[in-house]
């Protein structure tokens, strides 16, 4: 192995796209920096690793300054696993209590950006090897609700992916989604003001069925006029209206039972395609029972199910919870683990779904893991500064990879 030594370690605090605090790292070594900020999630799966120490990000920083940056100091940048392995030991907790996943996260990525830097070549390149060249579809949120707006459905995502000829085309067509149903919305509230919530999708006073009809409804001219086929997808985000057993809506309760039929009514009834945490994050066995329903048609998605911890979807795999998986660096702090996830949900015949988080930050890496990971989809919004970075760097590799 190539050796190159860690020469610096720098993070300040900054602020993510709901303006909340967060960590950004820059990690040095032979001449090369790289920088990576850490997004945080609303929604936020039990099982997944915490963003920050008790302090908040202050404690993250004064953790790397007195316990970790000594350690990871003169570390061979090229050893990600020794250098993910000393971010766990060092923490010394299962769910970075101490540092802060969101710093691990930043630092995990800063150093494998800075290698892909160091060898020339693109980080998608770096982490995926010679043969990543799949792009995935963009999977962007229109309308949405749950823990990202004030208001809105009680269903967290209503999402589309245009099926363009190109990277460009797809997320064009999402974004003329997005416009079709802004309108649409003020034609049906001519009187109110509509808004937009975390992740940039529309929040309206809508019920949930009304929001799938608009969004059938918006897709299908869209669909029309680009000549292409659009997707239908949905976060329920399900545990965060989970109460006592139940599944409350803001109109109405369902049973265990009724959920699950709902759910696999999304497939059946609405024509969706992708369907993520329709149930609870701890019934595996409720997940088992939609995709033995649905999944011959419809991808169902693991998210606070799994929290991309491979344990858990190891779990899953054997139960056959889900046929894909959702993946967040954050959810389990370190480079290396987000690969094993992946390595145990591929070798296991799951899909993958890269994802950002409600609370991002203009960093691109995601946009490339998706492409090193070869997953199906990115699910990072349609529009919105922290949204299109990830989007239009898709655009870019999409180019470089043609023109390799
Ligand atoms: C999700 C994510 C991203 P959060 O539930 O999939 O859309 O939300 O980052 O709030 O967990
Ligand atoms: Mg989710």
């Amino acid at each position: 192995m190539m050796e190159v030594h860690i020469d610096e370690i720098k993070a300040r605090k900054v602020l993510d796209s709901r303006g909340a605090v967060t960590v950004e790292v820059e990690v040095s070594a032979g001449g090369f920096t790289g920088m990576c900020s850490a997004p945080s999630g609303a929604s936020t799966g039990k099982t997944e690793v915490i963003s920050f120490p008790k302090g908040g990000a202050d404690s993250s920083l004064e953790f790397l300054q007195k316990k970790l940056a000594s350690k990871l100091l003169g570390l061979n940048i090229f050893d990600q696993k020794l250098i993910d392995t000393t971010l766990m030991e060092v923490d010394g907790t299962k769910n970075f209590a101490n540092a802060g996943g969101n710093l691990a996260t930043a630092i995990s990525i800063a150093c494998a950006k800075t290698a892909s830097y160091l060898l020339g070549i693109p980080m998608y390149r770096y982490v995926g090897g010679a043969f990543s060249d799949k792009l995935p579809r963009p999977m962007g949120n229109v309308i949405g609700g749950g823990k990202h707006s004030m208001n809105g459905t009680t269903i967290q995502e209503f999402l589309v992916s245009g099926q363009g000829k190109d990277f460009f085309e797809s997320m064009l067509i999402n974004a003329r989604v997005h416009h079709r149903i802004g309108e649409l919305l003020s034609e049906k509230f001519p009187k109110e003001s509509i808004g937009l919530g975390d992740e940039k999708a529309w929040t309206a006073n809508v019920s949930d069925l009304e929001a799938v009809e608009i969004v059938k409804s918006a897709a299908n001219e869209i669909s029309s006029e680009f000549k292409r086929p659009v997707l239908l997808g949905t976060d329920f985000a399900a545990s965060s209206f989970y109460e006592k057993g139940k599944y409350v809506y803001k109109k109405g309760v369902k049973s265990r039972d009724e959920q699950i039929d709902f759910a696999k009514s999304f497939s059946k009834e609405f024509g969706f395609y992708y369907i993520e945490d329709p149930l609870d994050e701890t019934d595996f066995e409720g997940f088992a029972e939609i995709t033995k329903g649905v999944g011959s048609k419809s991808l169902i998605v693991g998210d606070d199910l799994y929290t991309t911890n491979p344990d858990r979807i190891r779990k899953g795999a054997k139960l056959h919870s889900t046929n894909c998986v959702l993946i967040k660096v954050n959810q389990i702090g370190t480079l290396s683990k987000t690969a094993e996830a992946v390595k145990v949900a591929s070798d296991a015949g799951m899909e993958t779904t890269v994802s950002h988080r409600s609370g991002e930050t203009t960093d691109d890496f995601i946009a490339h893991l998706a492409v090193a990971f070869s997953s199906k989809f990115i699910k990072t919004g349609t529009i919105g500064g922290e949204r299109l970075s990830k989007l239009n760097e898709l655009v870019r590799i999409e180019e470089d990879l043609s023109s390799s």
